[in-house]
């Protein structure tokens, strides 16, 4: 009999389309004195037969993902720099031009979204748990509180600062199981008129591009605008525009407003049409999504096992989170892959999650260059491959795996 749990929207039952076993938490990078002493948790996805929401089966507690030593930066990628850029201005033209706006950031990391909004002197708080990357927004001059945005969090927020024109959150409500706390705090913070924008990764695309790495424990939903919709209805809100993104390998900005305050635009019925046509909610294609999986993670350790028997050199580029899911479910070690270049200071000098690659400072990518490099961050394979064209042009080559595993 397949597994089942509870719909963590609606109650109804989860029935699971992918296991990927036992697996350590993806941002939780290691010292070397420190192995042995990871956290393991079980690591498999499903499909809510009732409200269509694809979820974890089973959740990680918050506070060991997001703490003080949270090593993950929203500034490490250009693009996704001038993506916020782009967002806030976009706020700032469209919904912040009332006398004394408000908004709001749940999960604002390093501030690289709200700074623009501070440098415009827009009224502003990022609520921020992780308190080593609120820091870094604070350095920035942007106003954080340290804490898990919830229901409480929203009501101490309107009691200090009145209500938000907008409330905003990047790849950050995905993350959150206890997704009822998130909404009944919308509804108490946000302004009568206001708008609650989120984007996250697109189930839609990362089934079509069988992006198995986007499941890991912080990415704990995987939305649809069918399951938003029926999400947002139940909690009183209504989905009134959807917008498709190019970043992070493909996701949705949603924008949900109280019932009957905007008229959803075209968008919304015309994903939810394509969504049906994809059968985005159909078991079978959610399994059958689970066999190219297992496909692909096949391919790639027959590959990395005959670069190493012809005797190249195989980097790892980008310890994402996303990689601790290829690397464990794979069984992909340093053996295969000796080390994984990344930008990231906290990352620097520790090993990744389970599969134990020292990570080492992008520097070393070409002291000297590897013969292969196996390109974990995919989705800024552009600025990546672009920034590193010398490797190619010295005859490097890279591999992806997205959407299936081939060497360019
Ligand atoms: P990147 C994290 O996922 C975790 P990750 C989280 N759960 C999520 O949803 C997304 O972010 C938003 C490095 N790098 O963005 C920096 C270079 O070294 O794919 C990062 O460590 N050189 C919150 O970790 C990693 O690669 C570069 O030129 O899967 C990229 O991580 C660039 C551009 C990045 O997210
Ligand atoms: N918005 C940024 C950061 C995404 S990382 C971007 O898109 O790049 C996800 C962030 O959500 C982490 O910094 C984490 O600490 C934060 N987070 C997790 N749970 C949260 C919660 N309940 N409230 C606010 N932030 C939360
Ligand atoms: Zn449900």
């Amino acid at each position: 009999m397949s597994a089942t749990s509870a719909c963590r929207v609606c109650g109804g039952r989860v029935s699971q389309f992918a296991d990927f076993g036992r697996q350590p938490l993806s941002d939780a990078f290691v010292l070397p004195g420190e192995i042995g002493q990871e956290f393991f948790y079980d690591l498999a996805a499903g499909l809510c037969e009732s409200c269509t929401m694809v979820q974890l089966m089973a959740e990680v507690p918050r506070e060991r993902m997001f703490h003080h030593d949270y090593p993950y930066l929203s500034a490490g990628s250009a693009v996704m720099r001038a993506h916020f850029m782009k967002l806030a201005k976009c706020l700032l033209v469209t919904e912040l031009t009332g006398p004394d706006p408000f908004v709001v950031e749940i999960g604002c990391n390093d501030g690289t979204m709200l700074r623009v909004i501070a440098d415009a002197g827009v009224r502003h708080l990022g609520v921020e748990p992780s308190g080593g990357v609120a820091e870094r927004a604070r350095e920035q001059g942007v106003r954080v509180r340290t804490d898990f945005f919830e229901a409480a969090t929203a009501a101490d927020i309107l009691a200090t600062d009145g209500p938000a024109d907008v409330i905003y959150a990047a790849n950050t409500l995905c993350h959150i199981p206890y997704i009822d706390s998130i909404l009944t705090g919308v509804r108490t913070l946000l302004a009568p008129e206001g708008v609650f924008v989120f984007e996250d990764p697109y189930l839609a695309d990362i089934l079509e591009r069988t992006s198995f790495d986007q499941i890991y424990d912080e990415h704990f939903f995987f939305f649809t605008a069918t399951s938003v919709r029926a999400m947002a209805r139940g909690a009183g809100l209504e989905l009134v525009d959807v917008e498709r993104l190019p970043v992070h390998g493909g996701e949705v900005r949603y924008t949900l407003a109280r019932q009957g305050t905007r008229t959803p635009t075209p968008a919304v019925a015309e994903l939810i049409a394509a969504e049906a046509v994809a059968r985005v909610a159909d078991l079978a294609v959610l399994r059958a999504f689970g066999a190219r999986v297992a496909a692909i993670a096949e391919d790639l350790t027959s590959l990395l096992t005959r670069l190493r028997a012809e005797g190249r050199r195989v980097a790892g580029y980008g310890a994402t989170a996303k990689s601790a899911t290829v690397l464990n479910y794979c069984g992909i070690g340093p053996d295969l892959v000796p080390f994984v270049c990344d930008s990231t200071p906290a990352k620097q000098g520790r090993l990744t999650p389970g599969a134990h690659l020292p990570v080492v400072p992008p520097d070393a990518f070409s002291d000297p260059y590897p013969d292969y490099a196996l390109l974990f961050a995919w989705n800024h394979a552009e600025e990546i491959m672009d920034k590193e064209r010398a490797f190619r042009e010295k005859g490097g080559k890279w591999i992806l795996y997205v959407p299936e595993v081939r060497v360019v």
